[in-house]
């Protein structure tokens, strides 16, 4: 009927204009290869300082969500036999200490390469210099001890590989949320990885048919070794075991465009997902917790002052603070909030992006005009 010809129209302009910005968004030829040798150098500089050592590579630059000049995230490993062996990875059991020698030497090096102890956890800031053919000059972090973000990177990748809709519903919405300012984790917005769960959950869980099946719902041959089952971080036990052999699975029944799957995400997000709530949990049937079960909401009686910026809600006649105001749960350190970077005004912003996303697709100016100026103007 009528409103299948207007939702048609949507489609259509939302996958021409898809299909713009994958060309943008996509990095320059050539560039994937500049920043594996960016690495590779690196790792000759870490290794005079100590043999063994290894950069591995874990981010956008293994799962293929990387855009044009987005950074280098690689973690340090310096234990032979904790280091990467077929799909094994474990923590080395004495973590390398001797940071300040490895950036003096990467400095001496001619890197200009900065230790941020003020994180967490270590972390080693470079930037590699633009040059004529890579434009974009580019950030590399390398991290010490993040050894988890290699088994979500695979997961990521193994999705990536289920289907291409995903690597370019992640480029669409990343290049959209960085030209709207809410793809900042240091400024109180969410991460690019939380964008991608985000959108895994979509297309498992809201997608009709679903465009890719739930890795981590299948059952281990009973062959797995307790290595590829389980990871201990953090003084948790993270299960880590998803189907890493996709190569058998049937294709999706989902033919949907991608302008119509890019419709229905920001639809799903503005208007359905349940922020005071729900969790997305990628690894759960359904894909949502409630905040509820997973105790990410503390309970408590009415406190004398509020701390400002804190949604609070009256249940069973106590009120029950919002923790993590919006809820993305880990697909394996479960107890860990992806979000939990977003400040009160952050979670304000990217609602409101959403729904004017969905405001600009909905309007009938002729030839969607606003929606081709508009969605990615520079907020
Ligand atoms: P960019 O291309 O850099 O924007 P990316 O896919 O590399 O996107 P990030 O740089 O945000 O994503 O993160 C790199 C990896 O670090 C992804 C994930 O393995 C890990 N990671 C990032 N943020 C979190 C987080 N909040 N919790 C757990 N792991 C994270
Ligand atoms: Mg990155």
């Amino acid at each position: 009927g009528l409103y299948d010809g207007y939702l048609a129209e949507q489609w259509r302009e939302l996958d021409k204009m898809a299909k713009e910005v994958l060309l943008t968004a996509t990095p320059v030829d050539g560039e994937k290869e500049a920043k594996e040798k960016f690495m590779q150098d690196l790792e000759a500089v870490c290794q005079k300082v100590e043999p063994t050592a290894k950069l591995i590579p874990f981010g956008s630059i293994v799962t293929g969500f990387a855009t044009r000049g987005s950074d280098i995230d690689c973690v340090f490993t310096s234990n032979t036999d904790s280091a990467l062996q077929n799909d094994k990875i474990t923590e080395p059991e004495t973590p390398f200490d001797r940071h300040d020698e490895l950036v003096t030497q990467l400095q001496e090096s001619g890197y200009n390469a900065q230790l941020l102890t003020r994180t967490r956890v270590p972390i080693i800031k470079l930037v590699r210099p633009a040059t004529p053919d890579v434009p974009d000059s580019v950030s590399c972090d390398i991290g010490f001890n993040n050894f988890l973000a290699i088994h979500n990177t695979r997961l990521l990748r193994t999705y990536a590989a289920c289907d291409e809709r995903l690597v370019q519903m992640v480029l669409f919405i990343k290049w959209w949320a960085k030209r709207r300012h809410i793809n900042s984790p240091y400024r109180g917005t969410l991460s690019s990885y939380g964008y991608a769960l985000l959108i895994v959950h979509y297309l498992i869980n809201i997608a009709q048919p679903p465009v890719l099946p739930n890795l981590q719902l299948f059952h281990p041959p009973a062959t797995q070794t307790s290595t590829e089952l389980q990871y201990e971080h953090n003084g948790n036990v993270c299960n880590i075991w998803y189907l890493k052999d996709t190569s058998t699975l049937p294709r999706s029944a989902n033919k949907a465009s991608i302008g119509e799957l890019l419709r229905g995400f920001f639809e799903y997000y503005a208007f359905t997902f349940r922020w005071q709530n729900d969790v997305v949990s990628i690894r759960t049937a359904g894909g949502i917790l409630t905040k509820m079960e997973k105790n990410w909401c503390a309970a408590r009686s009415r406190p004398g002052g509020r701390e400002e910026g804190q949604v609070w809600e009256v249940k069973d006649r106590v009120d029950v603070q919002h923790r993590y105001l919006l809820a993305i749960e880990d697909p394996f350190e479960t107890t860990h909030n992806v979000a939990r970077t977003c400040t009160f005004n952050g979670v304000g912003r990217i609602k409101s992006e959403l729904k004017r996303a969905m405001y600009l697709i909905k309007s009938r100016d002729p030839g969607h005009h606003r929606l081709r100026t508009e969605l990615f103007e520079e907020a």
